[in-house]
């Protein structure tokens, strides 16, 4: 699979994570020790998962997670086309450590959406902070309607 990746591509993924930082929210709106919440945790004992991207689904549909402990979520677009991970309550409600790909890192405490382009990987590093139940979609076009939603439960 790497070798299919392309590196303009990866690099655009990685730029778009940047621009998706959000400045048009205030900072209070996110986890307000978000840093000592990365510190603390333990990332040796880190989870991994991964959500697929694809025509016109998330696969899972639904992730479940626990409050307080270390995970990273892997973004991988299967698909032909570009997508995003847009889930602005579902950031507000966790401690962001970093995104990256093979071509580099974001640090970013204040994330709102992740575009992925069609072969790209992005991983994001978290700790979920707050229980309840977030949901996810794709805002290109009509995706959404079409199937690209899920939810993520912290327990
Ligand atoms: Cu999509």
């Amino acid at each position: 699979m790497i070798s299919q990746l392309r590196p303009l591509a990866l690099l655009a993924a990685l730029l778009a994570a940047l621009l998706a930082a959000a400045p048009l929210h205030a900072s209070e709106d996110y986890i307000a020790n978000a840093a000592e919440f990365i510190k603390a945790a333990d990332w040796k004992t880190m989870e991994s998962l991964t959500l697929d991207m694809e025509e016109f689904r998330f696969i899972p549909g639904e992730i479940r997670l626990k409050e307080g402990l270390p995970y990273k979520l892997e973004l991988r677009n299967n698909g032909e086309k570009d997508h995003t991970f847009t889930a602005p309550e579902f950031f507000r409600a966790i401690a962001t450590r970093k995104v990256q790909n093979k071509d580099g890192e974001v640090k970013a405490p204040y994330l709102h959406a992740l575009l992925v382009r069609n072969g790209g990987r992005l991983e994001l590093f978290f700790i979920p902070a707050k229980k309840g139940s977030f949901p996810f979609y794709c805002t290109f076009e009509d995706f959404r309607q079409k199937g690209m939603e899920g939810k993520i439960t912290v327990e």
